[in-house]
């Protein structure tokens, strides 16, 4: 057991635990999240789940799995988005029938096609009319709950036995932590989960279903990507969403320096590459920037390595022109694509395709160029240009508007030699002063552009660091909070340390550009374009509300003058335990270019 779970342990002890045999055939689905490893299941409560429910109280005495009690179904599958996002490791999550699970729909969008691992344990029931209550069971009965969410998870299933459910849940193991990850959904019959077992249910030994190493690419591939990168002038590695071990990240540094590569990532992916490295060009973005640009049509080899929008990304790079330099894309996204949505991108052209999983051919890339003993050809001087300049905030007036990407800039000019896991930043994006030195530095987006993930997510995200010298810290759009603010309860329930921060610009602004740019269009007055988007008038007081569900709040913080204190004793509230909110008055307005932004927003 680690730190974190007996920590938790503390909390929502059952009494009286006198009956701990398997009896009952919820207890084998309780039976298997545990020995799955699973160590959290979030949940909104529900009739349809209360033989699991009773199984994981009663029978495992809410430990491996604990359950984390949510306000909202949405959030329950946030947090486990959120906790996949930092560990790599799935979470479960229950939602009730039908209704809970049409609650959490977004979320599991948001956690595909964010390609996290996510075990979603859903009900329905019973199937068996005969047993059902008149009206409520009827109500809350589909026959087919997993048609809801088919086209995007990786697998869902309604195993008819107890027996039957032993295999579904090795599968869903299996299935949710290979690569790609994504969610999977298993739906428990109420009538099933509540019946007695009437003979032992022989459960096999878990080693024996484990999901199989990330497939590698053949030796040919790594040859020759090996021979283009060692020869290439210019090389350019466009690193997208990845691995989250530190093993991982070292060897991505150690391939850039091997071969000289200048260095791409994307502020809507978790960190893969620090930021601050001289082969990392320009800034991470959320979009293609003139350095990009400038970058990749100088490139001669440019190696994909799971880039999100691979084909997007090359649409946009070919206004300057095609793309002269020999495109290698490396990944295994097409294994989880369908018909259904067109979260799959545009078709990237390659040159070289390879299906084999990114992290892994780092690995074999290293160990190949080790074999030939090459020397790296790198020069140690900065790839790219010289990052800009800017103000730092205790020289801007103290009267002045604080700009949305300021609240990042000040949360790096207080870090000093803290470790600070920002877990989300706002659409108004991340100022230049902070850098991503580890996985854990920024865990990116939510994968489908879904609103009310903000909250959840980072609520999962401060659970994966509590009990380590991580701070983690949420910069949050103040739409985005409104959509989903009592995740925060569940953090202040379970203790989970956590900095909140909303960047409040008191409105929907992403859609007031967007009304901007109809306006323009059809020459009608921009004046207007804030109309529907405010959220304003009454303006809602940020900080009752997260104090009301629990959380220590700093005053509201509207000049300049006061962003760096205010931000220094909210690091400080963490590092004390607390779970501590700001709420920040920004311009309404992105000072920032879209290119330094990662949320929402296209170019
Ligand atoms: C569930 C959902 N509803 C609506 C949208 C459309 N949408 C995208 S960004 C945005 C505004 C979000 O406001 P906020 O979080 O305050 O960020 P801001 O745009 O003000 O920077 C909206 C409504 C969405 N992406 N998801
Ligand atoms: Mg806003």
């Amino acid at each position: 057991m680690n730190e974190i779970s007996k920590d938790l342990k503390t909390f929502d002890r059952p009494v009286n635990l006198g009956n701990p045999q398997m009896g009952w055939a919820s207890d084998v689905a309780a039976e298997m999240l545990r020995r799955l490893g699973i160590k959290y299941i979030s949940l909104n409560p529900g009739a349809s789940y209360r033989g699991l429910h009773d199984s994981l109280v009663n029978y495992l005495g809410n430990e491996d799995p604990q359950m984390l009690i949510c306000l909202h179904e949405d959030h329950a599958v946030h947090v486990a988005q959120g906790y996949a996002k930092a560990t790599g490791e799935p979470m479960a999550c229950a939602l009730h029938s039908n209704v809970g699970l049409m609650h959490g729909l977004m979320g599991i969008f948001n956690a595909w096609c964010n390609r996290v691992p996510m075990v979603v344990m859903g009900a329905t029931g019973p199937v068996d009319a005969a047993i059902r209550r008149p009206w409520i069971d009827w109500i809350h009965t589909s026959k087919d709950q997993g048609a809801m969410l088919r086209s995007y998870t990786k697998w869902d299933d309604e195993p008819r036995s107890a027996e039957a459910l032993v295999e579904t849940m090795f599968r869903a193991n299996q299935m949710t932590r290979s690569q790609p990850p994504g969610p999977v959904y298993v739906c428990l019959d109420a009538g099933l989960q509540e019946q007695a077992l009437t003979e032992e249910i022989t459960i096999p030994d878990t080693a024996r279903y484990q999901p199989s190493d990330p497939p590698r690419a053949s030796q040919n591939a790594v040859a020759e990507v090996a021979d283009m990168l060692l020869s290439a002038k210019s090389p350019i590695l466009m690193i997208g969403r990845s691995a989250r071990t530190e093993e991982a990240w070292d060897n991505r540094v150690k391939l850039a320096e091997a071969v000289g590569a200048g260095v791409f990532t994307n502020l809507r992916n978790s960190a893969v590459f620090p930021s601050d490295h001289l082969l990392h060009i320009g800034r991470p973005s959320g979009g293609v920037n003139p350095v990009m640009r400038e970058a990749v049509h100088g490139a001669d080899v440019i190696l994909s390595l799971n880039w999100l929008d691979l084909g997007g990304t090359q649409k946009l790079l070919r206004r300057n022109g095609e793309i002269r330099g020999k495109l290698i894309n490396c990944t295994l996204e097409q294994y989880v694509h369908n018909g259904y949505g067109m979260e799959l991108f545009e078709l990237p052209a390659a040159d070289i395709k390879i299906d084999a999983d990114h992290d892994a051919f780092v690995e074999q890339l290293l160990a190949e160029i080790d074999s030939r003993g090459a020397k790296s050809t790198w020069d140690g001087k900065r790839v790219g240009p010289e990052p800009e300049g800017y103000q730092i905030i205790a020289s801007r007036p103290a009267d002045g508007n604080i700009e949305p990407a300021d609240i990042v800039t000040a949360l790096a000019e207080v870090q000093g030699d803290r470790k600070i896991s920002l877990n989300r930043a706002a659409s108004g994006g991340i100022g230049p002063a902070f850098h991503m030195t580890n996985p854990l530095s920024y865990l990116g987006h939510d994968g489908g552009g879904g609103l009310a993930s903000g909250p959840g997510t980072s609520v999962g995200a401060a659970l994966a660091v509590k009990g380590t010298d991580w701070l983690p810290v949420a910069v949050l759009g103040d739409g985005d909070f409104m959509q989903g603010n009592t995740a925060l309860w569940t953090a202040a329930k379970y203790r989970i340390p956590m900095l909140v921060i909303i960047s409040n610009n008191h409105s929907n602004f992403n859609d007031e550009l967007h009304q901007e740019t109809v306006a323009k269009d059809r020459n009608r007055p921009v004046e207007n374009r804030w109309i529907g988007m405010r959220i304003s008038e009454p303006d809602i007081n940020f900080s009752d509300l997260a104090t009301s569900l629990g959380f220590e709040a700093g005053g509201l913080v509207t000049r300049m003058g006061d962003l760096l204190p205010a931000i220094e004793a909210g690091l400080q509230a963490v590092e004390a335990g607390k779970c501590y909110f700001i709420d920040i008055n920004v311009s309404t307005g992105y000072a920032v270019p879209p290119l330094m932004r990662g949320g929402n927003k296209g170019e």
